[in-house]
């Protein structure tokens, strides 16, 4: 279906055609996080029409640098989605999911963002509605899409405790819902979170299938911007970059990065890093070498019960 009609095809449940995933090994692994992909793409097409990208010819599939597992991509987009991407990876030490969707710039509907790490001992997880403005001052866009998800974050925040300190900045790219957290493998973690999963899937589809598409330039043009931050923020300073170079090396790592992960990164905006982040401002002009100028911060979770931001010190 990728080959033949690509962009005249609306793709139906049945019709996901995965050459990637039907050549992996029948392996047994711990914890894959293929069904979560299977789960959104089906929830998805209840809601739109989902049309296979034209990325996916390129980004398909790839082996690590030793041969030993692999890396599948699956990319889409429908009326209301430039970009839904998935990223998986199954080797024998790690399975990581990378799993987002990006609106339109028509649509201040914020980045679903799935970001699952795992060993065999521990998990690093965010998953998140990722606000496209901001929710620590701006009041009525938090209201418009988080007021009625609070009680969601509050139920998963009890079974996910907050994960530690993290580098600040993100912060700001995370909603009041947001789970951040870290924990030992388990079968009953792996399936809580995969509950977590589809139900702030369901919570995303359910915002974008009401939103109003925009109309106004301005708007459009400030909804445009910041969704280019977000990927040059992503794009720079992604913690998992590193597994990443491991993995493939670092010039298909970039490309994976630029072209496929955080796509659009080079053609949705021209501002850099430093227009974006001033106050990152690397003394010695190394932005790749750095972690973060401003720091880890948060040890526990900076948001109330009503979703107020208890924070201190963020840079507006
Ligand atoms: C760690 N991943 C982290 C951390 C965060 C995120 C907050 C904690 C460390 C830190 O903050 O420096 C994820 N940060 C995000 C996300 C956003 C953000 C989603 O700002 C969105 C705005 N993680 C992946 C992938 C891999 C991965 C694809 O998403 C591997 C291929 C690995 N993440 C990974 C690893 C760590 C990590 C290994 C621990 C190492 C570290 O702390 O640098």
């Amino acid at each position: 279906i990728f080959a033949t009609k690509r962009s005249s095809c609306c793709v139906s449940t049945r019709d996901f055609s995965r050459p990637t995933l039907s050549s992996i090994s029948t392996r047994t692994f711990s914890v894959s996080y293929r069904k979560f992909v299977d789960f959104a793409l089906d929830e998805t097409t209840r809601h739109t029409r989902l049309f296979s990208s034209p990325l996916q010819e390129k980004y398909n599939s790839l082996k690590p640098k030793d041969g030993k597992g692999e890396i599948s991509m699956l990319s889409f987009e429908a009326p209301e989605i430039r970009h839904l991407r998935s990223l998986i990876i199954e080797t024998e030490t790690m399975q990581v999911l990378d799993f987002t969707v990006f609106p339109r710039a028509e649509y201040d509907v914020p980045i679903f963002c799935a970001n699952f790490f795992t060993t065999a001992r521990t998990n690093i997880v965010v998953l998140d509605l990722n606000p496209l403005h901001d929710v620590i001052n701006q009041r009525d866009y938090k209201e418009k899409y988080f007021k009625s998800l609070i009680p969601l974050g509050l139920k998963y925040a009890e079974l996910f405790p907050w994960g530690g300190k993290l580098t600040s900045e993100s912060i700001k790219f995370f909603s009041p819902i947001v789970i951040w957290t870290k924990f030992s493998s388990s079968p009953q973690k792996y399936e809580t979170l995969y509950s977590a999963f589809r139900d702030y899937y369901k919570g995303w589809l359910e915002l974008i299938s009401q939103a109003v598409k925009e109309t106004d330039e301005f708007r459009i043009s400030q909804n445009l911007e910041a969704q280019h931050r977000y990927l040059v923020w992503r794009a720079e300073k992604d913690p998992g970059q590193g597994v990443l170079k491991k993995l493939i090396g670092e010039t298909l790592a970039k490309d994976l990065l630029r072209g496929f992960l955080f796509n659009g990164v080079d053609e949705l905006g021209s501002k850099t890093f430093n227009d974006y982040f001033p106050h990152y401002c690397p003394k010695d002009g190394d932005l790749n070498n750095k972690g973060s100028i401003v720091g880890k911060s948060f040890e526990n979770r900076p948001w109330d019960k009503r979703g107020e931001f208890l924070g201190e010190g963020i840079i507006p």
